[in-house]
């Protein structure tokens, strides 16, 4: 099992809608993510940068790239664009974190 980290970022004055749209999540998107074998998925927000921090674990990494060719993740992002920092495909612009601490 792998951990990774990685931020993202919200754009500004779109906490309460991020929120709502995730209690509403659309079904396919986390039965997609399970699928690549994604567990323990948290976001977490720092209100003073709007950086969305998420950790999660996985049972392959190459498994994310199977995630990203897939149609309803790219709906998933294109819906979340307008909220979260994209690039011009609509895919969210992520900085991965490197791990220096981890208690089991
Ligand atoms: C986030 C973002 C991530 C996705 C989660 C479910 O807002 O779009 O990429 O994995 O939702």
């Amino acid at each position: 099992m792998e951990r990774i980290a990685f931020k993202m970022t919200l754009l500004e004055g779109h906490v309460d809608e991020y929120k709502r749209r995730h209690q509403e999540i659309w079904p396919e998107i986390p039965a997609l993510l399970k699928q690549a074998g994604i567990s323990a998925y948290s976001i977490y927000l720092d209100e003073q940068t709007n950086t969305l921090f998420a950790t999660l674990k996985l049972t392959d990494s190459a498994q994310l790239d199977w995630l990203s060719q897939q149609q309803q993740m790219r709906e998933w992002w294109k819906y979340m664009s307008d909220i979260t920092l994209s690039d011009a495909e609509g895919v969210p612009v992520l900085t991965t974190l490197n791990e220096l601490f981890h208690l089991a």
